[in-house]
């Protein structure tokens, strides 16, 4: 999969090189390219934003340079583009599966109190929030994005993993131990050293089930 990622602070985006996304690139299953946005505009002073129509605080972003941005990565609208924005949809886990089907993504990140709404009207196919909370940028969202949908791209993660994920349904995860069995006075629970498959699988739907009871009782319904 290609990504191409427009933003006005290409360097926060470094951190994608390290771990398993670092791999993903080097073995070609998965394209990263950033883009300046600075670098289209028309401005002699390469400005990108300016005051709101309307008044208002803050400052909002051109469509110019987004626009010409976008038609320049993506001249035939090959991908799906994707505005990160705490006014989209919720991102949900059913929703990063269905977008790893897609060959190419561009991903816009926000600044600013907004983006001028034509380059939205004219250049973004969807809107996608992470979460309800206010951030300065649409950088950190991107990479969240990028990292969900990463990890299903062939081989970047071992299939036992997302065998067990689809095992736990729409249930919170049960707790996992390693070595050793004792650690400052607990241990680990008797079932999960018994080698009892039944059992353990018993014991990990309750203790999943009881979880997702406590913090995301939502989950159940
Ligand atoms: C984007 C927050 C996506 C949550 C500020 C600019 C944001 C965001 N999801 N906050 N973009």
């Amino acid at each position: 999969m290609k990504i191409t990622v427009l933003t006005l602070f290409p360097e926060m985006f470094s951190a994608l090189g390290a771990s398993i996304l670092g791999r993903a690139q080097k073995e070609g299953r998965l394209e990263l390219e950033i883009v300046d946005i600075r670098d289209h505009t028309d401005d002699k002073h390469q400005k990108c934003d300016d005051y709101p129509f309307g008044g208002g605080a803050g400052m909002v972003m051109m469509a110019q340079p987004i626009g010409a941005a976008i038609e320049a990565v993506d001249p035939e609208h090959a991908a799906r583009r994707i505005y990160l924005s705490p006014k989209g949809k919720t991102l949900r886990q059913e929703r990063v599966l269905s977008l790893c089907e897609e060959e190419q993504l561009v991903l816009l990140c926000g600044h600013y109190e907004g983006v001028d709404q034509r380059a939205l009207d004219l250049f973004i196919d969807e809107e996608i929030s992470i979460g309800d909370y206010v951030l300065t940028g649409g950088e950190l969202p991107a990479m969240v994005l990028i990292d969900c949908v990463a990890r299903y791209l062939d081989g970047v993660l071992s299939p036992r993993s997302l065998v067990d994920e689809s095992f736990s349904e729409g249930l919170l995860e049960y707790p996992q131990y390693t070595r050793p069995v004792e650690y400052r006075g607990l241990r680990v629970p008797e079932v999960l050293r018994s080698g009892n498959h039944a059992e353990i699988d018993k014991w990990r739907r309750e203790q999943a089930l009881a979880l997702t009871q406590k913090n995301r009782p939502d989950l159940l319904k």
